[in-house]
């Protein structure tokens, strides 16, 4: 007997079983984008976050109640040069700006820059003779780096005594590369002179 109403039942239970299937599938798929996305930001965010090494302290000071002006500058990777003029860019800031006696109730005569973090890359750390007051003669400005890569100790100093001449003066103290793995290229090493002012 002819039953058009079940025949299409059946058409329509196939149909809807069909969109279920579909649905479920195009979601499914979905999950797998959307999972993999996810994944590949959070490992792309761990690669960066794991590129930050360590710490950097860099310190100069010249002979107390000299009423000159010495400027500490440091030219860390892909970042614009910090020092008097520019006193903070990336992971580093110039902590204290000295200019000789002017301002300064303390004898002494002591520039710091500190980094906070490292990225992998050439640094560069030079000094610049801004201004002297007293008398121009020669400064003799004594330079330490230390930088750490753990919590624990100093991985690396370095000191050295430069003799400044005259105003407007630029002396590279050192230049060294950072490695990915946390430690400095001991090739890389060097005070080839190179202006950090000037470009
Ligand atoms: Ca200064
Ligand atoms: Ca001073």
């Amino acid at each position: 007997m002819f039953q058009p109403f079940d025949s299409h039942e059946g058409n329509v239970n196939v149909v809807y079983r069909d969109l279920l299937l579909l649905l479920v599938l195009v979601g499914f798929t979905l999950f797998i984008i959307i999972s993999s996305q996810v994944s590949s930001k959070n490992k792309n965010e761990q690669d960066a976050e794991q590129k930050i090494l360590g710490s950097l302290v860099a310190e100069i000071a010249w002979p107390q109640n000299q009423n000159n002006d010495i400027d500490l500058w440091i030219k860390a990777p892909d970042q614009n040069a910090v020092g008097y003029s520019n006193k903070s860019a990336g992971l580093c800031d110039l902590v204290r700006d000295d200019l000789g006696i002017t301002g300064d109730p303390m004898p002494g005569n002591y520039e710091n820059i500190f980094c906070r973090g490292l990225v992998p890359g050439e640094y560069r750390i030079n000094v610049f003779y801004y201004n002297n007051k007293d008398v121009e003669k020669e400064v003799p400005v004594m330079f330490s780096l230390k930088i750490k890569f753990s919590e624990s100790k100093i991985d690396y100093s370095y000191r050295s005594e430069i003799f400044m001449t005259r105003r407007g003066q630029e002396i590279t103290l050192v230049s060294f590369t950072v490695l990915e793995d946390g430690t400095i290229d001991p090739k890389s090493v060097n005070n080839i002179q190179k202006s950090i002012l000037r470009g």
